[in-house]
């Protein structure tokens, strides 16, 4: 029987468990460099026992961060840097992943904790947002984006070959394609943020064609025995789930075709309105569905923070891997307390073997 604590190869990697920890933006860049507190955090999480840590969101273009203070892998300087990350992320246990990012029409912003809203046009911080029409996206984004043009398109859709590309020279051996939450990618699918007229616009097939040549030209760059996945928002909320879901099916489908090896499930928030159904692994029962109808493997995040709900995602398959976000943020030992909370056998094992050998032997009786 599988379960949370079993090993998962996907081409030639190998994770020691069904533990993701997924990309959760840091906003402490500057100029998309990484700096001590990347090397805190993502090091603090890897010795942590999970099998898997996906550095966060890094842009594939200046104007693809959402904030000014996101990392970026646009030059060989970030790229340079992130290497460290990579490396840090291996030499405690884990497989060093990170996800490509655009923005769109939601970059510009101020970081959460500062307002989580578009900087002002008139501030020397921001810059003007592109995405596929000149639509915004409302509420505290209101800043209207700029159509791009084809030109654009082909720019944009190199700039994630380019960005694949380091970060495989960066030593990451997981890929994962942004394609959600509202940004760029996920923005070309959804009908709600695509108007074009043109042949990247209307129906399904040209929606469907932006993530579709940016995948295939990524898959051409990225080791066919190395995972390429990608972060999709299969559904909005909208009231018009069964068929963004059966679209999001077909193109997960599509997208297998052109080599894609896994999908992170998730939520399109490509519009402020919606009604989310919050709630411990409410994702599940969609990965589930995707997994079963598209025959892909799948992960998915939201709530998942408790061991025994994490275990039975993986025991009842609905998932192949369990990505467990915030409660690693509250506590980077999760993995472990995991094992430890589910009864495994020798749980120290999980941790790199210098804190292993003495959690595992010579330990004195705690007082009862
Ligand atoms: C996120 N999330 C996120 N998702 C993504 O695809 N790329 C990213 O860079 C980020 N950044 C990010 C930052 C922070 C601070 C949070 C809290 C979240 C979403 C995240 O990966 C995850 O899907 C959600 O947090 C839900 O999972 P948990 O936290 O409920 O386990
Ligand atoms: C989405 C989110 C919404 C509600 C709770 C947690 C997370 N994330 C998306 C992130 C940025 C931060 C908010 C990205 O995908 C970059």
């Amino acid at each position: 029987m599988t379960d949370l604590f079993s090993s998962y190869q996907l081409k030639d990697v190998t994770l020691k468990n069904r533990i993701a920890i997924p990309p959760m933006c840091q906003y402490m860049a500057e100029d998309g460099l990484v700096n001590d507190w990347h090397k805190v955090h993502y090091t603090s999480l890897a010795r942590g026992g999970s099998g898997l840590v996906i550095v966060e969101a890094t842009a594939v273009a200046p104007e693809g961060r959402i904030t000014p203070n996101c990392l970026g892998i646009w030059n060989d300087d970030q790229a340079d840097q992130l290497r460290e990350i990579a490396s840090a992320i291996k030499a405690a246990g884990a497989i060093p992943g990170i996800q490509i990012a655009h923005a769109g029409r939601k970059a510009s912003a101020n970081i959460p904790w500062e307002g989580d809203d578009h900087i002002p046009a008139t501030d020397a911080r921001a810059w003007q947002t592109i995405a596929p029409s000149a639509i915004a996206f409302g509420g505290d984004l209101p800043r209207v984006p700029t159509e791009m043009t084809i030109a654009d398109i082909k720019r944009v859709q190199n700039d994630f070959v380019v960005a694949a590309q380091r970060a495989l020279d960066a030593g990451f051996e997981w890929l994962e394609l942004h394609l959600a939450h509202g940004y760029l990618g996920q923005s070309f699918f959804s009908p709600h943020s695509n108007h074009r007229t043109d042949e990247y616009g209307g129906n399904y097939e040209n929606r469907a064609r932006f993530s579709r040549e940016t995948l295939s030209a990524v898959r051409k760059v990225w080791p066919d025995n190395l995972p390429l996945t990608a972060r999709f928002g299969v559904l909005e909320f909208d009231g018009k789930d069964e068929e963004t879901l059966s679209e999001s099916i077909q193109l997960v489908n599509d997208w297998q075709q052109l080599g894609l090896d896994m999908l992170s499930v998730s939520v399109g928030f490509t519009i402020p309105e919606t009604n989310i159904p919050w709630g411990p692994a409410f994702m599940a029962p969609i990965a589930e569905r995707v997994r079963n109808e598209a025959k892909i493997p799948v992960s998915s995040a939201w709530g998942f923070g408790t061991p025994k709900l994490a275990d039975q995602a993986v025991r009842k398959e609905q998932l192949d891997l369990v990505m467990i976000g915030r409660a690693h943020l509250e506590n980077p030992n999760w993995s472990y307390q995991a094992a430890k909370e589910l009864g495994k056998e020798s749980p120290a094992w999980i941790l790199p073997p210098p804190y292993a050998h003495w959690l595992s032997r010579y330990k004195i009786p705690t007082a009862d």
